[in-house]
């Protein structure tokens, strides 16, 4: 139990103290985190990081600059994921921005969420914080949504909000967007894509899949920096169609000098943003690029390693996500993070990833 001092540690000893409790923490770098998301943050990211994280950048008057940097930066996400004239807001990660989207979407008026299990459980926390209707939908054998089931199910139910992902945590699989876009043209519903992972990688990959928002029913997006766009954690992304659709997220704060602030959150840290900024443009398209072909290689290497064993992989693994089936996913799981190779459970199939 933490007892505060009665008269405080000097900076030697707290320091001490503090890196002994690093010690025992693995990291990236030495130790073997396979299956988590995050990443080390490039050094650059962290030292944007660093200058920044002590502005508010929800005080948008007095840091207007700041503003800009996100405004930018959004742009930027934006343009990867194929749009325009698109705004939104750095948030904490793929949980906020997703909760903030189906938020955004309810102010609309879609009260409806068209969802699968695949998708990323923060989207089924929004939806119950929310008190959204969850329409399940089936998906296929590689874990992408029917559209057919999406079809029957909206032109029974309504308009909805339909939740695809680009690059699904359990699996690495990635919905059709076009084919979701047409069906949801009929029956009035909108798109919220989550990109949190694959946001970063497959745009840059020849496989159409990736510019989204030239679908016309895709409304928002949510697309991570900390996972693979190098920054540090907290820093998710959230994309938005036009100011109209971002509308809701501008809350009324009566004694902030703009007289509202941004998303779900009061303070925000503008180390995120000057991270992600500084990512985008450091890395450009052709940083990305190559990032995404060495991890397309790997996941590559993985899956043909984990067939030739005799392993049958579960899904599409387009996203950098293997999901190596096993029945006794409990016992691997436990065999592997004793040799200190920290894999998951894939979740929606028995396996590893
Ligand atoms: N959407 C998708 C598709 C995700 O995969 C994730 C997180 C989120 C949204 C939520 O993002 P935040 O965690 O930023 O709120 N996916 C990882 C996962 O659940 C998160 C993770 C990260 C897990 C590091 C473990 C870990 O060590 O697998």
């Amino acid at each position: 139990m933490g007892k505060l001092p009665t008269k405080g540690l000097d900076w030697h000893d707290t320091l001490r103290t503090l890196l002994n409790n690093l010690r025992k923490v693995p990291n990236h770098l030495e130790h073997g985190i396979v299956g988590s998301m995050t990443t080390f943050p490039h050094p650059l990211a962290q030292l944007a990081y660093i200058l920044f994280h002590t502005f508010n950048a929800n005080d948008i008057i007095l840091y207007r600059e700041i503003r800009k940097l996100e405004l930018d930066a959004v742009s930027m996400m934006g343009e990867i994921l194929g749009c325009e004239n698109c705004t939104g807001m750095i948030t904490t990660g793929g949980s906020e921005a997703n909760i903030a989207a189906l938020f955004v979407a309810r102010e609309h008026g879609y009260t409806k969420v068209y969802v699968a299990r695949t998708a990323h459980d923060s989207i089924f926390k929004a939806a119950r914080m929310l008190r959204l209707e969850v329409v399940e939908l089936k998906y296929d054998e590689q874990y992408r949504i029917d559209p057919n089931d999406f079809e029957s199910k909206c032109t029974e139910k309504g308009p909805g909000l339909v939740v695809a992902a680009l690059g699904t945590t359990g699996t690495g699989s990635v919905d059709r967007v076009v084919e979701l876009n047409k069906i949801a043209e009929h029956c009035n519903s909108v798109i919220h894509v989550d990109a949190a992972f694959g946001g970063f990688v497959i745009p840059f990959l020849d496989s159409g899949l990736g510019e989204v928002f030239r679908y016309s029913r895709v409304v928002s997006a949510t697309m991570d920096p900390h996972k693979l766009g190098l920054a540090p954690i907290p820093a998710g992304g959230l994309i938005v169609r036009d100011e109209k659709w971002f509308k809701p997220l501008c809350f009324e704060t009566r004694y902030m000098p703009a007289g509202y602030q941004l998303g779900l959150l009061g303070t925000r840290s503008a180390g995120p943003i000057a991270a992600t900024w500084a990512m985008l443009m450091y890395m450009g398209r052709e940083g990305y690029h190559k990032q995404a072909l060495v991890l397309a290689e790997r996941t590559r290497f993985v899956v043909d390693l984990a067939k030739d064993s005799g392993f049958r992989i579960e899904g599409e693994a387009l996203a950098p996500v293997v999901c190596i089936g096993t029945e006794r996913d409990s016992e691997a799981l436990d065999y592997l993070w004793k040799k200190g190779l920290y894999v998951y459970r894939c979740g929606i199939a028995k396996g590893i990833r």
